[in-house]
């Protein structure tokens, strides 16, 4: 039967099922349009980095001589709409069946649903064959539970793949070596040379230019540095492993103005448009261990391990268990707007100029960055998750909904009341001082609360704990947070507010 077949930017599975066999019946069609490109303001990284994918997936397609239709974004033949480009092409090529793959998203998903409904053709809907646990697979294994706990879902996904294991134990004798894995940098191992992928992409710039595609955030096309192939997601893999696998546990944690990356893989682009597989990361990794062929501990190896297995398929998995309503979630129900400054880096925050400079110059800041520095200042300054959500899904490479928001609204911001983290990631200073060289040559000083100059992650702390008194009293991992709150003499504790209100009052000058 005549069939059209949709991929979509994100789902570039070149071991799919679908492409074993080559059938003349089947067409494949990906599409540039003005929906995905305009439904949030993204990264221009991005934008090149799903077009050139999508290009260079065209062009396997094209190889292996199955029949393929590739609309780009200023072809005159393009409705900028996956809809209209479907209706006009089922009509035009008098397709009697369509078919699509699962989208990561529930917007997506929505909306392929609605299509359907409309064709007067047959339609079926495929895996993506990327996840290693299914849709569902998470809310089943928490039926009735009112919140869900990384380390249990964690644990059966590594039992029921065989991930470290030895027999119904886990290698090591523990499941979790997390403990270990929190040193400062204070740059004694060497950061190996930036693995650079020598991509040139501007003429996918130009186009992205000549469409007017507004988006966020700087690009050097003619270095193109994210992988857009198989190959490239295989030589950052490679590289990964060789060169930053031995410390990536040690400092994951920890953040330097002297580097972006330090030992984080830089994967998540790659994973998350699917040129490489979860689980062929997870399993490349763990043989590289049980081999001998790397100086990597257990604790580094583990610890990137559960970030793939247990992190990235659980927030998969609360997504679908809680979306559509997840995003309208705001506990502490913040109002404020996000400062301007997060468009722009331009602050006498050290901390927040560092992180948000380079995301806006690398699409890319890794996770410490994003939870204890831009997402714990947005949660003090009290800004409406919209305004986070927005930023976050904007800004990084990497921003697909259900990873961005389950990571935004539920683990940095805690807008779900505690259904991803057990306690809001908020500090002071004196975390971000522990964990980098920020504080070192900032305008602020860390060790002030109070007065000119006061680091104002110190008031906004206390403020954040005041203000949300009674939704946290109750939570016994900020129980001694809000004693140390409650045993403050009234006139210091009244003295950090009025400086709160000061910072929150200019929060654009700062
Ligand atoms: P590494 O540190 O090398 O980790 C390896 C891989 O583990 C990553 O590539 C990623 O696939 C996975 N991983 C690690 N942590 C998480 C996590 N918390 N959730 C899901 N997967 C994880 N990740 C995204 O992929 N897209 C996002 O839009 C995104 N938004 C985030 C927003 C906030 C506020 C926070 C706190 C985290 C967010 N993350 C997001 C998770 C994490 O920060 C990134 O996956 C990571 O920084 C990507 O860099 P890396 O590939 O070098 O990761
Ligand atoms: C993010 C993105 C962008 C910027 N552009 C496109 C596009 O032009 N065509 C396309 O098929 N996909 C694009 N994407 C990825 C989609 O937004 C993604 O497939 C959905 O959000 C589902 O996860
Ligand atoms: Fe950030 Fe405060 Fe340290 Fe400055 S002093 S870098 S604002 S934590």
């Amino acid at each position: 039967m005549k069939t059209l077949r949709l991929i979509l930017g994100d789902q570039l599975n070149y071991n799919h099922s679908w492409l074993r066999t080559v059938d003349d019946n089947i067409t494949y069609v990906l599409m540039e349009v003005r929906e995905e490109t305009d439904y949030t303001k993204h990264h221009i990284q991005k934008v090149i980095g799903i077009f050139a994918a999508m290009y260079n997936f065209v062009q396997f397609l094209k190889k292996r001589k199955h029949n393929v239709i590739y609309i780009q974004i200023n072809d005159k033949l393009n409705f900028q709409s996956v809809s209209k480009n479907i209706h006009y092409l089922i009509n035009a090529g008098e397709f009697k069946k369509f078919e699509y793959l699962l989208p990561d998203e529930y917007r997506v998903d929505s909306y392929l649903k609605k299509l359907c409904a409309q064709l007067k053709i047959e339609t079926s809907v495929s895996d993506t064959e990327h996840f290693i646990s299914s849709r569902d697979e998470l809310s089943k294994v928490f039926e009735g539970k009112k919140s869900y706990l990384l380390e249990t879902f964690y644990r059966k996904l590594r039992v029921k793949e065989g991930v470290l294991m030895q027999g119904s134990k886990p290698y090591g004798g523990k499941w979790n070596f997390d403990a270990l894995n929190r040193q400062t940098y204070k740059g004694e191992e060497r950061i190996p040379p930036f693995l650079n992928l020598k991509n040139d992409y501007s003429s996918i710039e130009e186009e992205i230019r000549k469409a007017k595609i507004a988006t966020i955030g700087q690009v050097d096309a003619k270095n193109f540095q994210w992988p857009t192939t198989p190959i490239q997601a295989q030589q950052l893999m490679d590289y990964f492993i060789n060169k930053l696998l031995p410390n990536f546990g040690k400092y994951q944690d920890a953040m330097h103005t002297n580097n972006w990356h330090l030992f984080h893989s830089r994967l998540s682009f790659a994973l998350n448009i699917k040129l490489v597989s979860p689980l062929s990361v997870i399993k490349q990794v763990e043989n590289t261990f049980l081999t001998g062929k790397t100086k990597a501990d257990i604790a580094q190896v583990e610890g990137f391990i559960r970030q793939i297995l247990g992190w990235r398929e659980y927030m998969r998995g609360i997504y679908w268990a809680q979306m559509p309503g997840y995003s309208n979630l705001n506990y502490f129900g913040h109002q404020n707007k996000l400062p301007d400054w997060y468009w722009t880096g331009d602050t006498k925050l050290n901390c927040l100029k560092h992180a948000i400079k380079q995301s806006l110059e690398h699409a890319y800041a890794h996770h410490i960055q994003r939870l204890m520095i831009t997402g714990n200042f947005a949660l003090l300054a009290q800004v409406h998750p919209n305004e986070v959500d927005a930023w976050y899904l904007g800004i990084y490479i990497d921003a697909f909904e259900w990873v961005e928001i389950t990571n935004t609204r539920g683990m940095s911001q805690f807008a779900d009341g505690g259904m991803v983290g057990t306690k809001p990631y908020v500090s002071s200073s004196a975390y971000i001082d522990k964990m980098s060289n920020y504080c070192k040559t900032c305008y602020y000083d860390k060790t002030k609360k109070l007065g000119d100059r006061a680091c104002p992650f110190n008031s906004l702390y206390w403020n954040f704990y005041e203000t949300h008194n009674q939704l946290l009293n109750k939570n016994p991992r900020v129980g001694m947070m809000l004693n140390v709150l409650h045993k403050m003499e009234k006139q210091t504790r009244q003295a950090l507010l009025r400086q709160a209100e000061l910072y929150l009052a200019n929060i654009n000058d700062l």
